[in-house]
């Protein structure tokens, strides 16, 4: 057995609702990689569907905690940002990254910032911009659609693409700077839904596609993004890891929707952790 892989997870905790850290830690935790955790806020709920949600920022407290992990000559394999809750934890999250990076730190940043068409709440163009930017320091970036439109300063079209629209799209996103782009809810027509991955170096692209699940599930961006982050840490290749994180995100999509919990409460990944995990039992 190797030595177990170390990813810093640097997004918010929202107490209820199944996002960022809460599902990152145990998603990331089950699939045998240490999760450490920086929280940029803390939050009764998330922003999505809930009115008078609690909010602590800690952008304070985000340079000393990188700057005692220094000391304490922690290393880590990866970082995996999301959520943050204003410019200055972008600029705060490209320095570290700049701190603690060797040429083999895999990162992966998810530009949380939107969905449907739509910023979410506290977000500005400005954050867009910043998202963009930060976007130039990953290894992988994971936007949807909204996402890829707003920090490409294009409009936002839903509904069905060609491949060439696609190929188009992930070229653009390419020349923000990673290397690798996952872009999700990627469909062709009919009652298809997933990713597609593309690889700046080498040209290539790949599709996830699964049947569409009807209904708009909040957190499942983090879902997906963890298990990613968590396949791609045990040694998957993009596509593969893509799959595993379609495969898995949709399958606790569809235990939700038979629940009828509503969108806000966050999709079911509990019930399918186990089966996940196994697919990295040594
Ligand atoms: O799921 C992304 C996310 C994370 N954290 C907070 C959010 C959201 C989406 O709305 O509000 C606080």
């Amino acid at each position: 057995m190797g030595l177990i892989k170390r990813v810093a997870a640097i997004h918010d905790i929202s107490g209820v609702g199944k996002c960022s850290l809460t599902v990152a830690l145990p998603i990331i935790s089950a699939a045998g990689v240490e999760c450490s955790v920086m929280p940029t806020a803390v939050l009764s709920t998330h922003t999505g569907g809930f009115e008078g949600f609690t909010f602590r920022d800690l952008t304070d407290d985000m340079r000393p905690i990188a700057e005692h992990w220094k000391n304490e000559n922690i290393k880590f394999d990866a970082f995996y940002s999301g959520y943050l809750g204003s410019l200055s934890q972008i600029d705060i999250v490209k320095d570290i990254f700049g701190m603690f990076r060797t040429p083999e730190t895999l990162v992966v940043v998810d530009p949380v910032m939107a969905d449907d068409g739509k910023l979410y709440p506290l977000f500005s163009l400005d954050h867009v911009k910043g998202m963009a930017a930060l976007c130039g320091h990953a290894s992988v970036i994971i936007p949807n659609r909204t996402e890829a439109a707003f920090m490409l300063g294009r409009d936002y079209k839903g509904g069905p693409m060609s491949e060439d629209d696609v190929t188009e799209l992930l070229q653009a996103l390419g020349g923000l700077g990673a290397d690798q782009v996952v872009l999700t809810g990627v469909c062709f027509g009919g009652d298809d839904l997933g990713a597609a991955c593309y690889d700046r170096r080498t040209g290539q692209t790949d599709y996830i596609m699964d049947k569409r699940i009807e209904g708009m599930y909040h957190g499942t961006g983090d879902v997906f993004g963890s298990l990613l982050t968590a396949a791609l840490l045990r040694g998957r290749s993009l596509a593969e890891a893509a799959k595993i994180a379609v495969d898995y995100t949709c399958a606790a999509i569809r235990l939700t929707a038979a629940d009828k919990t509503g969108p806000r409460m966050g999709v079911r990944f509990e019930s399918v952790l186990a089966d996940f995990g196994m697919l990295f039992r040594e």
